[in-house]
């Protein structure tokens, strides 16, 4: 971690809620993030009210199928964490806007998810942190609003920029 107030690294984070009060969660949410010592928000999207996407392209996990819809939004940050670092302090504050990872449901109703989209041009595949993520290339709640802040940030493993992947869904 770095003593200074240099932000020396570049992420972009995406946050969803389906469980009210939904965008009073996902402000608060970045109200938090932004607080941190060592994290700035730069950069916030607008909140766009999505339906709930149930199933993941990499098994068979099926949310189920009548969950209220989300609001989704993109944010970029500047931060001297590492990757790791970083997701630590967005699954405290999912901890603190009430979500419990032990009685929640794969993909079911959420009050607050923060996920790590992009880091500088980190590509990670360790047991509890992915980068890029990796189902950001197949969901518009994803790449909608993060265009909307950062249409030329690049996915480091195809090098399409995140304008193209979402042009390309
Ligand atoms: N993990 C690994 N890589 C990452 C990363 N880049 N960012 C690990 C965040 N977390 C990462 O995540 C499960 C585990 O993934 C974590 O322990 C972490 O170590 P989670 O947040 O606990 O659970 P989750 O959110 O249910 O899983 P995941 O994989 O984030 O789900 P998805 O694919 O993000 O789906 N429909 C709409 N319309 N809008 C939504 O926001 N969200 C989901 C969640 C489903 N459907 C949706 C939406
Ligand atoms: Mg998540």
């Amino acid at each position: 971690m770095a003593e200074n107030g240099d932000m020396d690294h570049l992420a972009a984070i995406s946050l969803g809620s389906n469980l009210s009060p939904r965008r009073e969660t996902l402000a608060l949410a970045l109200e938090l993030l932004d607080e941190h010592r060592f994290v700035r928000v730069t950069a916030v999207s607008g909140y766009i009210e999505t339906e709930p996407v149930l199933v993941g392209s990499d098994d068979d996990a099926v949310g189920p199928e009548d969950q209220p819809n989300y609001y989704n939004a993109a944010a970029l940050i500047e931060t001297t964490l590492a990757p790791q670092e970083l997701l630590a302090v967005m699954q405290n504050i999912e901890g603190r806007l009430g979500r419990c990872r032990e009685t929640e449901i794969r993909f079911g109703p959420r009050t607050c998810d923060l996920d790590l989209i992009l880091f500088d041009d980190c590509i990670l595949n360790t047991p509890i942190l992915t980068l890029p993520h990796p189902r950001m290339a197949e969901r518009e709640f994803v790449l909608r609003p993060l265009a909307e802040i950062a249409p030329k940030l690049r996915d480091p493993i195809t090098g399409k920029t995140i304008a193209q992947l979402l042009k390309a869904l």
